[in-house]
């Protein structure tokens, strides 16, 4: 297998609105960025993954871009931009941005220009049909197809309607599309995440699906299209090849089965992808509210199979939560009388993976979901729609808002906690989204005063992946695959083996299935060690072994 720094890098996930405001608007900024620097390099993590800053009218919080060339007003100005950059390069950290061209905003000037006319020189970077040619719906709830006045035609949105899909069937939409990852790339910024990336070519039959279960269609309909893998080549041999960089898809709807045709080393493609084997696994039929209850067993599958599936072949980015999808430590944890062990234990999991991991802010203060009581201090489009949908539907809205405390995307975009201040230091003025109630107790200043802490765990975990590489590069093997209470699993390499085991229950486990103890030399533990406890875990235990 070949080795290489991004392989090595541990990423840090930046949603740029909820992160830190400089000049008290509310929002989140460039300059709010440059002040946490150095608290992220204190952390210890290799590369920033940016959330979109390009201009853009926000519908979906800068995954609508208007232009690819500009920055958000409410982020700062290009000056704010390269002095980020410069200032994330001194201290030997990359940056990674967002690249979100399966769709732009409608407020882009191709879309201004495409929606004119059917004979517009722009008519052609987006899908317009005569009539709707088929039922798809949006991600976003309601129909995929939204009639537009001026040419009495239809135009694709996979998303909202202010997010029509761009056409890459056009080799001119394609070549804009290199054009600007080459101005980025010339900035001198480290690579891509790219948005939705298996959704860029369609199926020019434009069959009908069958919406009893979404994602089925998201896997066997929308992504994966006909020409996705000669569009990535071709965007490899123009753009990618060129830059030392790392590239990570979002790889919504790839089986594990199609996944090295991704990231393949003989590929020529993407370095790697964010796999959504958990990320989709407790949605019901009726989507991400219709939420289905799931077993430890099944979570373990979706890294074991995983693992096992790309081989030595090719390379993932792990996860555990996003921008999308709950807090982790709510998620797999237990947010309460737990929480920071569990947080710290899900640490211990996601940093002794292989792949690439990927943290998302505020994890490393165990940052849990918000429930707020009224819809109306939801922000996001994704949960206004489809909260208007259920109650179109007639549905129980009470219920409803229980599962968006559960699933819904602003779970994970309260404000980052920096203190016990008004609107937790993260402004001084009114943040665009309410803070989570918890920040009198959870915030970055207690968890710094606090060497017992989430974020000196992190810390920590963060220097043992770097100094035993076995963790990056080793092989793995699960152990004890029926175990519904603990996750056990073996790395190993020509450097070493070493034993995972994580409690993910909060009661005693007694039957671990541990080697000889006295070959074992304890690498790591979320609790101060005694001896009584070698053969058990404690609530929410997480413990590396390296065998001597
Ligand atoms: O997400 C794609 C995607 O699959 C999500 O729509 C996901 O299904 C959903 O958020 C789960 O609730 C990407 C971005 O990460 C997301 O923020 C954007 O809204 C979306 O694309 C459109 O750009
Ligand atoms: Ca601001």
């Amino acid at each position: 297998m070949t080795k290489t720094w991004w392989k090595e890098s541990v990423i840090y996930q930046i949603y740029p609105r909820s992160f830190n405001d400089s000049n008290g608007d509310g929002i989140g900024d460039l300059r709010g960025i440059i002040q946490k620097l150095d608290y992220l390099k204190e952390l210890g993590i290799d590369v920033i993954w940016l959330s979109p800053i390009y201009k853009s009218p926000n519908d979906d919080n800068g995954y609508d871009i208007s232009d690819y060339y500009d920055i958000m007003e409410e982020f700062g100005t290009m000056a704010d931009f390269d002095e980020m950059l410069a200032e994330i390069h001194k201290r030997e950290m990359k940056l990674v941005m967002d690249l979100v061209v399966n769709h732009s905003s409608d407020e882009h000037i191709w879309f201004q220009e495409s929606r004119k006319s059917k004979d517009n020189p722009y008519r052609d970077y987006y899908i317009w049909k005569p009539e709707k040619p088929n039922n798809w719906l949006s991600f976003f709830s309601g129909s995929a197809w939204q009639k537009d006045e001026a040419t009495d035609e239809y135009y694709l949105h996979l998303f909202t309607k202010k997010q029509p899909d761009l056409n890459w069937e056009n080799p001119k939409l394609r070549q804009e599309v290199y054009s600007l990852m080459r101005f980025w790339l010339d900035k001198g910024i480290d690579g891509f995440r790219m948005d939705v990336i298996p959704l860029i070519s369609k199926r020019l039959d434009y069959p009908d699906a069958d919406f009893s279960d979404f994602n089925k269609v998201i896997a066997e309909v929308y992504a994966n299209g006909p020409r996705v893998h000669e569009f990535l080549k071709e965007m490899h041999e123009e753009v990618l090849q060129h830059y030392d960089i790392l590239t990570v898809g979002e790889a919504v709807g790839v089986s594990k089965e199609q996944a090295n045709l991704y990231v393949g080393e003989d590929r020529k493609e993407l370095h790697m992808i964010f796999h959504f084997g958990h990320m989709f696994f407790d949605h019901g039929a009726g989507g991400k509210f219709d939420i289905r209850k799931w077993k430890l067993s099944e979570f373990k599958e979706v890294f074991s199979s995983w693992h096992h599936a790309i081989g030595d072949r090719g390379w993932i980015s792990t996860n555990l939560d996003n921008h999308d999808f709950p807090r982790m430590v709510s998620r797999w944890g237990n947010d309460k009388e737990y929480r920071v062990e569990s947080a710290n234990l899900l640490a211990t999991l996601l940093l002794s993976l292989r792949g690439t991991p990927s943290i998302y802010q505020g994890s490393e203060l165990g940052m849990t979901n918000v429930a707020f009581d009224h819809i109306e201090d939801y922000r996001d489009v994704e949960t206004m729609n489809a909260y208007a949908e259920a109650k179109e539907a007639g549905k129980d809205m009470d219920a409803f808002l229980k599962a968006v405390h559960q699933q819904g995307r602003d779970n994970v975009r309260t404000p980052i906690q920096w203190d016990d201040s008004e609107h937790a230091g993260f402004t001084n003025g009114t943040p665009w989204i309410k803070v989570n109630p918890n920040y009198k107790t959870i915030n970055a200043k207690a968890v710094l005063a606090d060497p017992n802490s989430t974020f000196y765990y992190f810390q920590k975990m963060l220097k043992v992946r770097k100094e035993h590489s076995t963790l990056v590069y080793g092989d793995y093997e699960l152990i004890d695959n029926n175990s519904e209470e603990i996750y056990a699993y073996r790395r190993w390499d020509e450097n070493g083996t070493y034993y995972i085991y994580l409690n993910f229950t909060s009661d005693l486990q007694t039957k671990l299935p541990m080697p000889n103890m006295d070959q074992l030399e304890l690498v790591i533990s979320n609790y101060e060690r005694s001896s009584d406890y070698d053969v058990s875990l404690r609530a929410w235990e997480a413990r590396i072994y390296k065998v001597n």
